[in-house]
């Protein structure tokens, strides 16, 4: 298995594989649009920076994050939450790049699920050692629509469970340009990201970057 995913970096052609009822990992789908995400990733970050957030419990992240869209996916120790405004600058969200959105809706109507049209997409970087718990995305508020994860740069192990946190785990390998869906019966499986390994990747450097749209309520 793990074999035949690593041979699947050369692949030029994208290809797809269900992971479950309703997951698809759609191999090397942003291929092609890497670049164009990654200059449009830039102009984003120039007005919302990638920051560590804090979690309620206290523990600041190892994944640096940030976000794009009418809302973003925040932190600290007032809790979880999607919020209009980036606390940071203090003002709204950069909007969603149209290179981002076209992409989401493209990957999930590829994995079946017609007319996604994101609000918010929270933007993950990783660097070495970075690592992301095993957890549910369930601050949206509307479970009908799917998520669609887009990940650039190294490749890092993903851990995808079941809808318990003590349900058994396996392992895939998400490199870049992968584009994973999910939605419908296995939209709220738990998941998460094993410590990244130190790499190198000719457009993105020394880390991984994870675009995750959503449809928040
Ligand atoms: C499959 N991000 O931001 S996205 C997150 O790679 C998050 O940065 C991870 O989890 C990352 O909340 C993983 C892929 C993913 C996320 C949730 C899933 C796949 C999933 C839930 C169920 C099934
Ligand atoms: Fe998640």
């Amino acid at each position: 298995m793990t074999g035949d995913l690593f041979e699947a970096q050369e692949e030029a052609e994208p290809w797809s594989e269900r992971l479950g009822p309703g997951t698809h990992l759609l191999h090397n789908f942003a291929g092609q649009e890497a670049a164009t995400l990654l200059t449009d990733l830039e102009a984003v970050v120039v007005a919302a920076p990638f920051r560590h957030m804090i979690t309620p419990g206290g523990f600041r992240m190892s994944v640096a994050m940030t976000n794009c869209g009418t809302l973003g996916w925040v932190t600290d120790r007032g809790g979880y939450r999607y919020d209009a405004i980036d606390p940071q600058p203090g003002c709204p969200w950069p909007s969603m790049p149209a290179s981002f959105s076209g992409l989401a809706q493209r990957a999930a109507a590829a994995a079946g699920f017609e007319a996604f049209e994101p609000n918010a997409c929270l933007i993950n970087r990783y660097a070495p050692g970075a690592r992301l718990s095993l957890h549910q995305d369930k601050d949206e508020g509307d479970f009908r629509a799917p998520i669609v994860s887009v990940s650039l740069g190294i490749p890092a192990l993903f851990l995808l469970g079941g809808s318990k946190r003590t349900d058994q785990t396996s392992r895939v390998v998400l490199t870049h340009g992968d584009v994973l869906v999910w939605g419908g019966p296995d939209r709220l499986r738990y998941h998460g990201v094993l410590r990244l390994k130190p790499g190198h990747h000719s457009l993105v450097g020394e880390c991984r970057i994870n675009l995750t749209f959503r449809r928040v309520a």
